[in-house]
């Protein structure tokens, strides 16, 4: 149903998202989009390039007086630093070649890339494999998220652990509450001890010239039973938000609900009791599903935890080989950052967005939005037929 491409190299002149297939009369807003792009930047252990990018949108196509077209969205978002790039960085053939980089960084795209592309300037791999081009991403969640908003699903993360330092669980029913206090933390965790702990962790790295991973979580509240299905593999909520959120750059494990820790819990634990409440109709008292049950989504909240990886690019040398002579040498070091968990968990918002919004087109339809809208209403009301009132969702 929604299709969204990006395009564009970390030092190039510009990153760009196509999203096709937005219903048409939806409100866009460059203003809300900007505001995801300033929280992807920020977070403590960014390197100094945001203190170069402003990342702001510019809306090239599919949009008129703050409302879709029938037609595909453009966005844009230029580079700034490629002032600081235009030679290394040109379109045009250059007559002498600039510096090459020769010597991967392990863990990076770069050693694997150059066998694949047959390169002999590792720089051409690692622009297009930088965590830059989520800027992109995170443009086109952001429209997604305006659709999501229509029918009252809410998307938020925070940060679990940076390297050793883990922050106590938050129930998703405090994230709500929490999330101004996430928002101002540094590294977007709700408690203010850890949050120390986790500076302190990432002045230990910048130190010692190395980096650090951690585990965000992604949460969607309101999300309406029935995105997805089990009718194919590919088409399974579960398997879609996995391969949308592994494909963040450093992501390396992604749990959905009780996840790893569920396995080794009997069953009579782990899954959750289907209850009926004089009030609430259908009532489940917890979650260990992560809000999908089947490849379906089952109204309750959907959660979900990435593992990322510590960050390849470091100032102590890794032990890498020059791709020119087989020599083995220091990888090549180039600005970086010390820590993005914080922005990855933004990221992985937009990653989410952009998969329940296709689910929720998938399921509800619509050309306009008043039909996406009046499809959704309907369902609505057929879910109450059927005894589920769905109060958990906020909105709408
Ligand atoms: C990033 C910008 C990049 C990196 C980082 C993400 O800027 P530069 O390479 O100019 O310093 O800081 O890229 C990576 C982590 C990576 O793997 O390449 C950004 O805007 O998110």
């Amino acid at each position: 149903m929604l299709r969204v491409l990006t395009s564009g190299e970390s030092h190039g002149p510009a990153l760009t998202a196509v999203v096709d297939g937005l219903p048409a009369g939806m409100p866009v807003s460059a203003q809300a989009i900007d505001a995801q792009l300033a929280r992807r930047q920020g977070g403590y252990g960014r390197g100094k390039r945001q203190q170069i990018e402003h990342d702001r949108v510019e809306i090239a196509s599919g949009v008129r007086f703050g409302r879709t077209l029938p037609g595909p969205v453009t966005l844009v978002v230029r580079n700034k630093d490629y002032e600081n790039w235009r030679t290394r960085m040109s379109p045009e053939p250059q007559a002498e070649t600039c510096t090459r980089i020769t010597r991967p960084r392990p863990g990076h795209a770069d050693f694997a890339g150059a066998l694949k592309y047959e390169l002999d300037d590792i720089r051409d791999i690692l622009e297009r494999s930088s965590a830059r081009t989520t800027a992109a991403l995170v443009a086109a969640g952001a429209l997604c998220r305006s659709l999501l908003d229509t029918i009252g699903v809410q998307i938020m993360s925070h940060v679990c652990a940076i390297g050793a330092v883990h922050a106590p669980a938050v129930e998703v029913s405090a994230l709500e509450r929490l999330y101004e206090a996430i928002e101002a933390s540094p590294v977007r965790c709700a408690d203010e001890s850890t949050t120390k702990a986790m500076v302190a962790a990432i002045d230990a790295a910048t130190e010692a010239g190395d980096t650090l991973g951690g585990v965000f979580e992604v949460v969607a509240i309101g999300c309406p039973p029935g995105l997805g299905t089990p009718a194919q593999w590919d088409r399974r909520l579960d398997a879609r938000l996995a391969a949308a959120l592994m494909s963040i750059q450093a992501v390396k494990g992604v749990e959905i609900g009780a996840g790893f820790e569920g396995a080794q819990r009997l069953g009579s634990e782990v899954h959750d009791a289907i209850a009926s409440d004089a009030e609430e109709g259908y009532v489940r008292r917890s979650n260990n599903a992560g809000g999908i049950e089947g490849g379906i989504s089952n109204g309750e909240p959907i959660v979900i935890r990435c593992a990322m990886k510590p960050l390849p690019t470091l100032r102590k040398r890794l032990t890498s080989v020059d791709m020119t002579k087989q020599e083995e040498a220091p990888a090549h070091f180039e600005r970086s950052d010390v820590c993005s968990v914080p922005a990855a968990g933004v990221i992985g918002e937009a990653m989410m967005a952009i998969v329940l919004a296709d689910a929720a087109l998938e399921r509800f339809g619509g050309d306009s939005l008043a039909a996406f809208l009046r499809n959704w209403e309907a369902t609505k009301a057929r879910l109450a037929d059927r005894g589920y009132t769905g109060v958990r969702w906020s909105k709408s």
